[in-house]
């Protein structure tokens, strides 16, 4: 049980108990203990384990440190516990609606019974709340209004994508606050996590302890991002907002002694910290948010902090990226060998192996968008149209296909050997199993890509069937986007991963990686699986103009997170390396 965690409960404590009428005394120190909880500078649980006391916190008294001590000892607070019992829980919900309060909630509950957001709408649309005490026509429309903004915002999690592009901005903002030494984005942004909860940023200032008005500053300034809806939080070194998007942004500043060492921490993962700490008590160390510590009986003395590199070395670690810290292995792995795998970067890669032109559904002519991939350092591409079958997406029958031959020779001719496109499709695997060209046309294509657009709702041995005999099939060389997932929206198709895997495995299909930001697909656990049954991949974007071979970032992303070196991925093959282990001449 962190600090937080036991802050939240105080919270919803108070929250209860003012909704109920209680004394605002008693209230108030519930709520007063969760706010300097939450801004205690060390863990109170491991306070505790340590030292069998919790040690002087200012305003919390004894009734309040018997509650703490009963949650970090079982995880539960009893109080919290019977309040709860009984207790509408949708009054709590509406206090998560902007300037909605406690008093309100109980005057609704109190005069209309209202104990859900939808009640609470409704009768503000019929005009009841008008008629209550202390309420009228401005603070009713203001009401509805809050209301229709809450449900207007998303409440799922957000994509990696959308996540990073509002990373970037709020910190290319805050880099102007004054004082700000170093900033980065943490949590599982940075580690690269699919889709993200709320966006971590840390950040450092010289001599935090003397500094307090510029840390002050600083949670000013960044209260007046034009980009935020609501200031949730407002601490003093840590501020949580939420932005017009409906995102959530914690800040947090600390000294840039320790930068390193709550970087880690705040990276994660929750699972990797964990390990990470059980590994420094062995040693006779005590890693936290503030830095890394020698410990001889009472005395804790910081021996790193700084970087995260140094914090890894004082365990007996290599460096551990991001990318790799869910406690799969990691740490047992590092231990091991000393030394980690040399995960695949974005510049290993020589070519994309999915990208659409004019030609289907793509927005470019062949010879712009080669251009721009050719500008960009890679030295071939695979041009993948649509074939028939997807007529929604433009898809091209084999005449037209024959004809777009032509045109590729002519704009590779044009590069004088610089750059080749590679004439593909991506070739629909229709209900049966069967591929959606002719043998003849399928067997002048250098580069299939097989996909399963339609049919999703296939039961799962039907399915297995349909795509087992498509990588059967001997054209395929790439199984692309294999779940047709999309993130947030459309679940994947079921079939059974491990025989379809180890299919793609022995007949030297190339499972895909998918980087649009929508579908991801295959995903992280997935690839690492894969892996293991012998399978090698692909990264490709998809992308359907030039300006989206940047998504490729995120499946070198996906890579990333499931261990791949640049030896998995045939992309990073020379086109003279590929054409041979394709066995084309
Ligand atoms: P999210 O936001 O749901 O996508 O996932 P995270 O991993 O970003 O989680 P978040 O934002 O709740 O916390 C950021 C990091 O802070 C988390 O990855 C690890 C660290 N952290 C948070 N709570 C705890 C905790 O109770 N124990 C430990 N050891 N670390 C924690
Ligand atoms: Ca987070
Ligand atoms: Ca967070
Ligand atoms: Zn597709």
């Amino acid at each position: 049980m962190d600090n937080q965690r036991i802050a939240e409960i105080f919270e919803e404590i108070a929250d209860m108990m003012d909704i109920k009428g209680e004394d605002f005394f008693r209230v108030n120190a519930y709520r007063h203990a969760a706010r300097v909880i939450s801004n205690t500078p060390y863990d109170i649980a491991d306070a505790y384990a340590k030292q069998k006391r919790i040690g002087k916190i200012p305003g919390v008294g004894k009734a309040l440190e018997e509650k703490i001590i009963e949650m970090i000892k079982t995880g539960r607070c009893t109080f919290h516990d019977e309040l709860i019992k009984g207790f509408p829980k949708g009054l709590l919900d509406m206090l998560r609606v902007r300037g909605i309060g406690p008093k309100k909630v109980k005057l609704f509950f109190g005069e209309l019974q209202i104990h859900t957001l939808a009640q609470l709408k409704k009768a503000a649309e019929d005009g009841l709340l008008q008629k209550l005490p202390k309420m009228g026509k401005k603070s009713e429309a203001d009401i509805l209004r809050a209301i229709q903004d809450y449900e207007a915002m998303p409440h799922e999690r957000k994509l990696l994508h959308e996540g990073l592009l509002e990373a970037q901005k709020i910190i290319n903002y805050l880099r102007k606050a004054p004082g700000i030494v170093r900033i980065q984005y943490a949590g599982s942004l940075r580690r690269g996590v699919e889709t993200i909860g709320d966006i971590d940023i840390l950040s450092s200032v010289k001599n935090a302890e003397k500094n307090v008005k510029l840390i002050g500053e600083i949670m000013e300034y960044y209260a007046k991002y034009p980009e935020i809806g609501q200031v949730i939080n407002r601490g003093d070194t840590k501020s949580s907002v939420l932005l017009k998007s409906g995102l959530q942004v914690d800040l947090r500043v600390v000294d840039d002694t320790i930068f390193g060492a709550a970087l880690h921490y705040f990276t994660g993962s929750k699972a990797h910290n964990i390990h990470i700490r059980e590994r420094a008590k062995k040693m006779g160390l005590k890693v936290s948010e503030y830095g890394v510590f020698k410990v001889s009986g009472k005395k804790e003395t910081l021996v790193a902090g700084k970087t995260e590199e140094e914090l890894f070395a004082k365990l007996g670690l290599p460096y551990i990226i991001p990318e790799m810290r869910e406690d799969q292995g990691e740490i047992e792995y590092g231990l091991k060998h000393k030394k980690m795998p040399i995960a695949i970067e974005f510049d290993d890669l020589k070519a994309d192996l999915h990208t659409h032109s004019k030609w289907s559904d793509g927005s470019e002519e062949i010879d712009v968008l080669a251009a721009q991939y050719q500008k960009a350092g890679f030295e071939y591409m695979a041009l993948t149209d649509h074939s028939k079958a997807v007529g929604v997406a433009g898809g091209m029958d084999e005449s037209k296909v024959m004809k777009q031959w032509k045109e590729i020779d002519k704009v590779t001719k044009s590069f004088g050997g610089k750059f080749r496109i590679l004439k593909g499709s991506e070739v629909d695997i229709l209900k049966d199993g069967s591929l959606d060209f002719s043998d003849a046309v399928l067997k002048k294509l250098e580069v299939i890509n097989a996909s399963a657009h339609l049919h999703h709702q296939l039961d799962e041995k039907t399915q297995t069937k349909r795509l087992l005999r498509a990588i059967e099939s001997g054209y395929v060389k790439i199984l692309s986007h294999p779940t047709g997932r999309l993130i947030n929206q459309r679940k994947p198709i079921s079939f059974d991963v491990e025989a379809v895997f180890k299919a793609c495995a022995d007949h030297r299909v190339a499972l895909e990686i998918n980087s649009s930001p929508d579908r991801m697909d295959l995903k992280d656990t997935h690839v690492r699986m894969a892996k293991e049954l012998g399978c090698k991949f692909a990264i490709n974007s998809d992308s359907h103009h030039s300006s989206q071979m940047g998504f490729l970032q995120y499946g070198i992303t996906i890579a990333r997170r499931a261990w791949l070196t640049k030896e998995d991925v045939i992309n990073t093959m020379t086109l003279k390396e590929l054409l041979k282990y394709w066995n084309i001449t």
